[in-house]
């Protein structure tokens, strides 16, 4: 992150945390990716951020997958693990901390929670039967399950395999939580987003809600419940946990009390449910102040279709970024997909943003700027005359930037954020055209010179404000205009180029894709 001084305001912000079953894929990369923006975007605009992502390490499909590779669950998650870390390193990703649920800190917090929970009367003994999905280690009344073609009981919501279980285990009163979560999300609109998922969730709440079952004694990969080894914790309890281990919960109560409650939890569409209900209901039992925000992003798709390991087409991030560059692989997904929806990748769109989005509008005017100074001005910044209308507009449009675009990250609206940027790089490229720099140079040098700070102008505040999406590409360019590391915060949007101040020799910073 940015320099973060003490005085900065706090701004915590976390991923899910991925089951380390097998190797990260797109969907995976793709919310490390949008976290990783909005985080950065935070930063450059004066908070102290704090960052987390990590693996959830525990529960029974993490032992199963074991077993039947014939590894020891700890290798399985560790091997795994490692391979979550090194996709962050791969993406650029900005984390102050990557947390492992089988972290030593990470067992004394979930034991905390779970012992304030039963000290307020909300933990109780009793036999469970029911349904139970493996995949998504998701328990199922009777009414939520249907029987498929193969007469087995799915989830009728995903249509995964149910397993009948039945053991005595420890349960949550999640039935006492309906009506302070109906009221958190009354009072709080803003808990939930995008607004079309606060609907579902409340409409799920009003339906009545189960106690749950959250212990395990089938098997034993997991935090130990306190004062009964036999039980393991539901891999869920722990899990959401993760988020309070990470800012020091319980025994660094200064860490804690400067970033919680979390701003942001950036989490995928099927996971809501965790994380709107039982995360909260859990907060409330142990007397902690819930999140102030939930984001849910779609799924991704592969040419619009489900990427499953066995249709074959779950592409390994590594192999996107190796193609077409990190830079445009993460422009590509954040501008493309309109964040909270489901969104689709090919090649062909890849290349097609990388081409018209980066190369020719973004790329055209930069590099078309920055040589006209070099050839007319001898590769210094112009001295602007007086400014036309058409100039005065287009400055205008720039700094009107900063705002607009705030306000669209303010609600992760990503995409809009990125096209607003983009609306402006086209009026650019639209300005230049019409001035014709080039032809003016041979009888209006000074007017030349105006037109060039204009568009040199233009390019540094874009470039500011696309630092998030684009890190390195970004850092690039703005060396090329000479601006110093200390002027590339968002605070420094509103200063000016200075006149007269040399530049270095530039070359293309978004090269056209070459196939
Ligand atoms: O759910 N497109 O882990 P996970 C976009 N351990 N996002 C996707 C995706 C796709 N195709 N597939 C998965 C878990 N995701 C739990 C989380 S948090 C306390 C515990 C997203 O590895 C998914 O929605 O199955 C989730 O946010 C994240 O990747 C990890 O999924």
């Amino acid at each position: 992150a940015a320099t973060s001084p003490a005085d900065a305001p706090p701004f915590y912000i976390t991923t899910a945390i991925a089951y380390p079953n097998g190797a990260p894929h797109i969907g995976h990369a793709y919310e490390f990716i949008s976290a990783d923006v909005l985080a950065r975007f935070k930063a450059l605009d004066g908070y102290d951020v704090r960052f987390q992502s990590g693996t959830d390490e525990h529960g029974q499909k993490m032992q199963q997958t074991a077993q039947a590779e014939g590894v020891s669950t700890a290798d399985l998650a560790r091997r795994n693990s490692d391979r979550f870390e090194s996709l962050h390193a791969a993406l650029g990703t900005d984390l102050s901390r990557f947390i492992r649920t089988t972290d030593t800190d990470h067992h004394r917090a979930s034991e905390e929670i779970w012992k304030r929970m039963e000290a307020a009367g909300d933990i109780y003994l009793d036999s469970y039967a029911g349904w139970y999905d493996v995949r998504d280690e998701a328990f199922f009344t009777a009414d939520e399950t249907s029987v498929d073609a193969d007469g087995d009981r799915i989830a009728t919501e995903n249509g995964h395999k149910l397993t009948w279980t039945e053991e005595q285990t420890y349960f949550f009163r999640l039935s006492k939580y309906s009506e302070p979560l109906l009221e958190l999300y009354r009072d709080n609109p803003g808990f939930i987003g995008p607004d079309s998922r606060r609907n579902e969730v409340t409409r799920f709440v009003e339906g009545g809600l189960n106690d749950l079952s959250i212990s395990r004694t089938t098997f034993d990969w997991g935090v130990k419940v306190p004062g009964n080894p036999d039980h393991v914790m539901y891999v869920w309890v722990d899990a959401l946990t993760n988020y309070l281990t990470g800012v020091g919960f319980p025994d660094d109560p200064a860490t804690l009390e400067r970033y919680w409650p979390a701003d942001l939890h950036i989490i995928g569409k099927d996971i809501i449910r965790f994380h709107c209900v039982y995360w909260p209901a859990f907060l409330m039992s142990a007397d902690i102040p819930v999140p102030k925000r939930v984001f849910a992003h779609g799924f991704l798709n592969n040419k619009g279709e489900k990427m499953s390991k066995s249709i074959g087409n779950v592409v390994d991030p590594h192999t996107l970024i190796d193609e077409f560059g990190l830079d445009p692989v993460r422009y590509f997904f954040l501008r493309e997909v309109s964040y909270g929806q489901d969104g689709s990748y090919s090649a062909d769109a890849i290349v097609s943003r990388k081409n018209a989005d980066l190369a020719n509008e973004y790329g055209n005017l930069a590099q078309r700027t920055l040589s006209m100074v070099g050839k007319y001005f001898e590769s210094t910044i112009p001295q602007p005359g007086d400014l036309t209308a058409d100039d005065e507009a287009l400055l205008d449009a720039a700094d009107a930037l900063l705002d607009r675009v705030r306000a669209h990250f303010d609600v992760q609206a990503i995409h809009l954020g990125l096209e607003a940027l983009w609306s402006v790089l086209a009026d650019a490229n639209r300005y230049i055209s019409a001035q014709e720099p080039w032809k003016l140079a041979k009888t209006d040098l000074d007017r030349t010179g105006t037109v060039l700070y204009v568009c040199a102008e233009v390019v540094r505040i874009v470039t500011l404000l696309t630092q998030p999406a684009m890190p390195s590409s970004t850092a690039t360019l703005l060396d090329f205009l000479a601006v110093d590391a200390d002027a590339r915060t968002f605070a420094a949007v509103a200063d000016r180029l200075t006149p007269g101040t040399a530049l270095p020799k530039p070359s293309p910073v978004f090269p056209r894709h070459e196939v």
